[in-house]
């Protein structure tokens, strides 16, 4: 590792010793540009990578609210604006009772990167609660984000900061939040949040951008060996937003996707998912994945495990982090997968990454295969700005040209810094450049 290089790593791991999440994937980035310090003598002058493993801004917040049976609740808000240099801060809120300010910023500093991927202005961000939405009412949900949006909307705007869905926050919750925002500022700033719903200025294809956008990704790596994703076995964990569409575009494609999976436990259908029973049961009525063998009880449901350990060619995890740990990762490569594309963000370990590039194993990384959600996001913002929306056709035209986009960018800068068809080596590198060289040039604020 470059001196400079591993000098900020020891002060990054001073300044947060009690963020595993985030010093992780401060690691695993330092770790891939370091090549490009030798090269570029300037970045250590400027302090550059001390300034980017900082946030701009960490924002903590009390969030009270009252339950239907008249309980009342207190929970942590939080948004970290970790970067501007490419736009207004971006990126989505996630409702899950194991948000913590660890989480927010490893989060916050891969959205850096990915963003600056989609080749589009946009900052990184992220934000969200340790609020658990699993079994509240609508009328509940509704109450705690317009408590929620009552703190957050003094420090967003479609200039300032635009937050979206993540985990536990979907179309729903976009809703209740755009509707607060309203009341709350008098102004109709339809580019303050994405993933607005449909007719309510909602960009067509958002919904789909993050799964059809990673396996777009798949199917390009897999056309570098001069392969394709046709009658492939894929499995796929979770069986929210992202794992849907990637369930259905692994399918438009050819692939046949044998599981899906909740934190209870996951699916394995030999016949092949079905895909409208798994978005009718997860997206329309917010139930648990073990309702699917009601429907097909043919199929295996498996509480408490994960997916890995059926065999598969091809494997999306589009769950949470650290999914995949070393020993799934040598199941995978036992039961023959030669890929891995990341879905959800930064679902593999450290070690297991590198198990997997060390056996042949194609391997994209989250702010690669996953920025097409984001990618999307952007292109909601021009529309809004625009105040003009674009057909379903159109934008997932956009969205495959990213992606194919990131794709060659990623290989490009691989093989110029000696990682050929390394694409943790090539997405790390090509998203650096463009944030320092924005940093560079306006100077040192
Ligand atoms: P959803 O809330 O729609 O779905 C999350 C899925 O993952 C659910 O099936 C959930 O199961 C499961 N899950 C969540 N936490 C855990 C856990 N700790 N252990 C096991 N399973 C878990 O979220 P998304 O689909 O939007 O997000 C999934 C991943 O994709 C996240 O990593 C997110 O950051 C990433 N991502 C999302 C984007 C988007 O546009 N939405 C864009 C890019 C990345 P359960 O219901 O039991 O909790
Ligand atoms: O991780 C992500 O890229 C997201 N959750 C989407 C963010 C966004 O602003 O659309």
């Amino acid at each position: 590792m470059h001196p400079y290089v591993k000098k900020v790593l020891a002060i990054v791991e001073k300044r947060s010793p009690h963020e595993p999440e985030f010093l992780q994937a401060v690691r695993e980035v330092l770790d891939s540009i370091s090549p490009l310090f030798y090269a570029h003598p300037e970045y250590a002058k400027a302090n550059i990578l001390d300034r980017l493993c900082e946030p701009e801004r960490q924002i903590l917040f009390r969030v009270v609210w009252e339950d239907d049976s008249g309980n009342v609740h207190v929970n942590r808000g939080y948004r970290v604006n970790f970067n501007s240099v490419l736009g207004p801060y971006k990126g989505g809120l996630r409702f899950h009772p194991s948000v913590n300010l660890s989480i927010m910023k490893f989060l916050g500093f891969e959205q850096i990167f990915k963003n600056s991927l989609t080749g589009l202005y946009i900052g990184g961000a992220k934000g969200g609660s340790d609020f658990d939405p699993k079994g509240r009412s609508d009328d509940e949900i509704m109450r705690f984000c317009q408590s929620f949006m009552g703190e957050l909307w003094r420090h967003i705007g479609a200039n300032t900061d635009v937050p979206a869905g993540d985990i536990g926050v979907g179309s729903r919750e976009i809703g209740f939040l755009f509707g607060y925002y309203k009341r709350l500022t008098n102004r109709f700033d339809l580019g303050v949040l994405t993933g607005k719903g449909e007719g309510l200025g909602g960009s067509l294809g958002r919904k789909q951008a993050t799964g059809f956008g990673c396996v777009y990704f798949a199917d390009d790596m897999l056309q570098v060996k001069g392969d394709t994703l046709k009658g492939k076995t894929a499995v796929v964990s979770g069986s929210g937003n992202v794992a849907i569409y990637t369930i259905k575009k692994l399918q438009d494609l050819g692939a046949k996707v044998v599981t899906c999976s909740d934190s209870d436990g996951y699916i394995y259908d030999p016949n092949g998912i079905d895909f409208e029973l798994v978005r009718q049961l997860k997206e329309v009525e917010h139930k648990r994945i073990l309702e699917y063998k009601e429907k097909h009880p043919h199929c295996t449901y498996k509480p408490g495990s994960k997916v890995w350990e059926i065999p598969c060619d091809v494997a999306f995890p589009c769950a949470t982090q650290n999914e995949i740990n070393l020993q799934d990762a040598q199941t995978l490569i036992k039961n023959g997968c030669r890929l891995v594309c990341e879905g959800a963000n930064m679902p593999t370990e450290y070690e297991a990454v590198h198990l997997f590039q060390s056996n042949g194993v194609l391997f994209g990384p989250a702010k690669a295969a996953n920025a097409g959600g984001v990618a999307v996001s952007a292109l909601e913002m021009q529309q809004n700005a625009a105040l003009t929306s674009w057909s379903f056709d159109e934008v997932d035209l956009k969205l495959r040209d990213i992606m194919k986009n990131i794709h060659d960018h990623c290989i490009c800068c691989a093989e110029q810094y000696g990682s050929p068809g390394n694409y943790v080596v090539g997405a790390n590198i090509a998203g650096f450049k463009r944030v320092a060289h924005g940093m560079m040039a306006y100077g040192i604020i």
